[in-house]
């Protein structure tokens, strides 16, 4: 492995023992939880499939995100990991990656942009064979500053949806040069994680860390894709009344079909009491929507970067500022309104300090189709050109099996009859 500046978690924490110790066993809770994961290890700690390959990661760094990380060093890669936002890092889960034999951890929380970039440097720096990225960060560094190893990179793979939208721009203007599964767009994933997992962690991020009720609420959902929705269902069931904000005409009517108020943000933001961001775009809350808001509103983004709520905007309009509360900033505002914005705008569900990210159980879903996103690569990697590619269904089929199976679940199968019939088009009135 090279030597990089950057150093890696063991050599920056102060009592390390005791993080060690903690972030094990926050690690075996979660793996009490993470049936898939459980068989997808047992697979590759007997077949090593990943024997000399390098695999190097930026995402969450906290419990769950570190049994996929041992699951691929267990399977004989050697793995260099880092953080994919600079508040969702959990030190005592770092330090105890960071012991085992074939894992360097850079990961660290509350680094500013300089260390983000170091450490995804430092993870550059060991060559990887397979880049596995939440956000696209590690993809586009490699691009921009180390095209030099692209030669020697089988594949990766993406886990969110704004990483798969950015590979899909650098794919359209020809500048992705080696193939990535797009794990986030796979029903195993989407389906569960953006859904329910977006929804139960914010929601719960959300009332953790500001000790309120979501019931009687106003609570604005801005953008109805699988995050948005999964927030809108929630909240509702939470007894909140939803508005939903939308620019797309199709899921703005499914809002609407589905029960919720529809309504542009300059209107719900006179009326909100809560509000948040799950669009994946910038400039979603602004300055006109700031100078119509309610006195002590809540605003809050489960959407991947920090871009949604204009926090500068917020900040010029503001005659004061102060931590209201842990992961709660209040900014005054001449007329004495208050606006509370929780975890600096950025991912909720992962940066505020109480939050803990996602549900285990879906992240095993996500985690177990990383895994054998990752055998693919290696398995077939000549069967995938350079570009975004989606995820065989029959990986993401392999891995709701392994979970209905983990739950007790039995379910049907096609009768060769059946089979014929469905393959065939001369069957008519
Ligand atoms: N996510 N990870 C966690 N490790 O606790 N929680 C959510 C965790 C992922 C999720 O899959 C989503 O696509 C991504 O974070 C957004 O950055």
């Amino acid at each position: 492995m090279t030597d990089t500046e950057y150093p890696p978690i063991s050599e920056q924490l102060d009592d390390l023992e005791s993080a060690r110790e903690e972030g094990r066993r926050k690690m075996d809770w979660a793996a009490q939880h993470m049936p898939i994961l459980e068989h997808v290890r047992e697979e590759f700690v007997a077949d090593q499939p990943f024997e000399g390959e390098r695999i190097g990661m930026a995402m969450h760094v906290e419990a769950k995100t570190a049994m996929l990380v041992e699951t691929l060093a267990e399977g004989g890669a050697e793995v260099a990991v880092t953080g994919c936002n600079p508040l969702s890092t959990h030190d005592d889960v770092s330090a105890a990656l960071d012991t085992h034999e074939n894992i360097t951890s850079y990961a660290k929380r509350g680094v500013d942009d300089e260390e983000y970039y170091a450490a995804i440097e430092a993870v550059i720096a060991h060559e990887p064979t397979i880049t596995v990225d939440d956000g696209m960060d590690l993809v586009a560094a490699i691009h921009e500053d180390y095209p030099e190893l692209i030669d020697g990179i089988v594949g990766g793979a993406e886990e969110t949806t704004t990483g798969v939208h950015r590979l899909r721009a650098m794919d359209a203007d020809g500048a992705l040069d080696y193939p990535v599964f797009a794990v986030n767009d796979t029903p195993m994933k989407r389906l569960f994680d953006n859904v329910h997992g977006t929804g139960e962690s914010s929601l719960a991020s959300i009332a953790m860390t500001t000790n309120l009720s979501w019931a009687g609420k106003n609570v604005v959902v801005a953008g109805y894709g699988y995050c948005g929705k999964g927030v809108a269902q929630k909240a509702s069931g939470q007894n909140a009344n939803v508005i939903v904000t939308e620019v797309e005409p199709r899921r703005a009517l499914e809002a609407h079909m589905e029960g919720y108020e529809v309504m542009p943000m300059a209107e719900a933001a006179e009326v909100g009491d809560v509000f948040l961001t799950t669009t994946g775009n910038r400039d979603v809350i602004v300055e006109d929507h700031f100078e119509e808001m309610q006195d002590g509103v809540l605003l809050a983004n489960a959407g991947h970067f920090d871009i949604e709520i204009d926090l500068e905007a917020l900040d010029d309009l503001a005659v004061d500022r102060y931590e209201a509360r842990d992961g709660v900033e209040a900014y005054e505002m001449a007329d004495g309104r208050k606006l509370n914005v929780i975890a600096e705008g950025r991912l909720v569900n992962l940066a505020a300090p109480v939050s803990l990210g996602h549900p285990v159980e879906v992240m095993d879903q996500s985690f177990g189709i990383q895994a054998v996103c990752v055998r693919e690569m290696l398995e077939n990697g000549d069967a995938y050109d350079a570009g975004v590619h989606d995820v065989p269904d029959d990986l993401d089929k392999e891995i709701a099996e392994i979970k209905l199976e983990a739950e007790g679940v039995d379910f049907d199968s096609l009768t060769d009859t059946q089979h014929e019939y469905m393959d065939s088009w001369d069957h008519g009135t």
